[in-house]
């Protein structure tokens, strides 16, 4: 029997296969490399070979090195725990597609499809370790970047590393091993990072080892002060036990303390997860399949602190702001974006919408949303230079509307517990302090309650499908956060690992939880 060509599934995206592709003429909407590929070294190693940093650092620096044609600044790029995404892209040369999902003025959905090239090598800890050692202390990497989510830190609440975390102390324990070596000790047969701040530690040991000179790293997770909290989780974990204490431990302290910088920055752009439809849609656009395909909204932002010890892509020549002062925007973009995320998400979800635009079309999530934003939020912000916060906040929700993407709410309503102290309590604590009471804040943390317990008790359905808690506490939360309504919100409230103690012994705070708590009953 005869089989239609048409349905065939198309070759593999690929150096030779786009070469090919690019030769025969490309669509309109279809865009390659901004440089050639091949011609990359690598300079970068980016831990957390998420999606996230795959539409957003990647694309800015690949558009830096296109615009200086500064070829240093290939990108290594290194998984968390699974090999799914080395495995999606090393067959494919590294190279993968951003699919922009967009709307244009008059609402018709916009699609365009960039092929990236600046990710040069891809590793995965399990079984690449050493390799990805070697690339941190290598003389010719000059920036590491990370984007491991809140929880890929380890970080108690107090800010200190978390090191009864079994894969942080696993790592310490290698660190410990590596310190005490002798330099004539061949270092070959590492054990595999278990995560991404002993992978950083383990790496920076080395570099010192192998004197290879001034390192920047560049957190990209949505913490507030980033940089300050990742350069204080390094300085705690080589000055307290296990590592303080050891030949080398104090040297290498020192040594990160002059030859390392930790800048903050804000991070962002949307990037649901990839499905399936994706990948079809962009395989008809492209005329290759891609397992690497990643989806973003058209917006990009990314201010960076100028603060490196070394070499950096002029990411200001591919859009970025470099500035002396990130804080005013990450404080901004957490506490006005991914707080009214976080609150569609759950309140979104508790009524059964499957995606952000659906939930904030939904005229009481939006008025929920405004409140947030023009009652709690923007009382306790300082604009940052040249930043309008009411057109901010309308921007936002109009990405919010973008129906393109397909951003769930169940994607942004996981780690819960990870999340909102960074992008909701620092809201409240600001406001108790002034004096007054964040009512819509309390209800937010009422409709996390509310999903919680749904989620544990197995009554959260979204689109058909019932959804389990996702969550790194979630054990700790079903514990606390189930059974009955009586004393729920001390409960809430009570949870250390989540409420700092200023806010846990907040009658205010409390009084208002409770009637947030009464207003949105659980959902049977
Ligand atoms: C979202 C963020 O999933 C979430 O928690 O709030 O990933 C959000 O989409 C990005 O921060 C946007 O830059």
């Amino acid at each position: 029997a005869s089989t239609d060509p048409s349905l065939a599934t198309p070759p593999r995206l690929s150096l030779r296969t786009w070469a090919d592709r690019a030769a025969a003429g490309l669509p309109a909407g279809v865009r390659g490399p901004a440089v050639d590929p091949r011609g990359l070294r690598t300079g970068v190693v980016h831990l957390g070979l998420g999606a996230f940093t795959r539409a957003h650092q990647a694309v800015c620096t690949e558009d830096a090195a296109a615009a200086t044609g500064d070829d240093r600044w290939g990108v290594h790029g290194v998984t968390q725990r699974s090999a799914r995404v080395a495995e999606q892209l090393a067959p494919q040369d590294g190279l993968y597609g951003v699919l922009m999902l967009g709307q244009d003025g008059a609402g018709a959905e916009t699609a365009s499809l960039r092929v990236v090239g600046s990710l040069r090598e891809v590793s995965f800890p399990g079984r690449d370790t050493a390799r990805v050692l070697a690339a941190l202390a290598a003389p010719t990497t000059h920036v590491v970047t990370l984007t491991v989510t809140e929880k890929g830190y380890r970080r108690r609440p107090d800010g200190t590393p978390d090191v009864t975390d079994p894969d942080l102390a696993a790592d310490l324990a290698a660190l410990v091993d590596e310190l005490d070596a002798p330099a004539s000790r061949p270092l070959d047969d590492a054990p595999a990072a278990r995560s991404p701040l002993g992978m950083l530690l383990r790496g920076l040991a080395r570099s010192r080892r192998a004197d290879a000179g001034p390192l920047t790293v560049v957190s990209c997770d949505n913490l507030s002060d980033n940089g300050h909290v990742l350069g204080g989780l390094v300085h705690a974990a080589l000055t307290s036990p296990p590592v303080a204490g050891r030949a080398g431990a104090d040297a290498l302290a020192a040594w990160v303390a002059t030859h390392v910088r930790f800048p903050s920055t804000m991070v962002d752009r949307i990037v649901p997860a990839t499905t399936p439809a994706h990948r079809n849609r962009a395989a008809a656009l492209l005329g290759l399949r891609d397992e690497g395909l990643v989806v973003a909204e058209p917006f990009l932002q990314w201010v960076v602190e100028d603060d490196f010890a070394g070499p950096r892509p002029a990411w200001e020549q591919a859009g970025a702001t470099l500035t002396h002062d990130v804080a005013p925007y990450e404080r901004a973009k957490l506490r006005v974006l991914n707080a009214s995320h976080s609150a569609l998400a759950y309140a979104g979800a508790l009524r059964g919408h499957a995606t952000i635009a659906e939930a904030v079309a939904d005229p009481d999530l939006h008025a929920l949303v405004r409140a947030l934003v023009d009652e709690d939020v923007l009382p306790t912000l300082v604009a940052p230079d040249g930043m309008d916060l009411p057109a901010y906040r309308d921007e936002v929700l109009a990405r919010f509307a973008n129906p393109a993407t397909g951003h769930t709410t169940v994607q942004v309503g996981m780690d819960g517990s990870q999340k909102l102290p960074q992008r909701l309590l620092g809201t409240v604590a600001d406001r108790l302090a002034a004096g007054a009471v964040p009512a819509a804040s309390a209800a937010v943390l009422a409709a996390w309650v509310r999903w919680v317990r749904a989620t544990s008790a197995g009554t959260a359905v979204v689109a058909g499908r019932a959804v389990p808690l996702d969550d790194p506490l979630a054990p700790v939360l079903a514990e606390a956060l189930t059974g009955p309504e009586e004393g729920l919100a001390d409960r809430v409230l009570g949870l250390r690992q989540v409420v700092p103690p200023a806010l846990a012994g907040d009658d205010r705070l409390r009084d208002a939880l409770r009637a947030a708590l009464a207003a949105l009953p659980d959902r049977r």
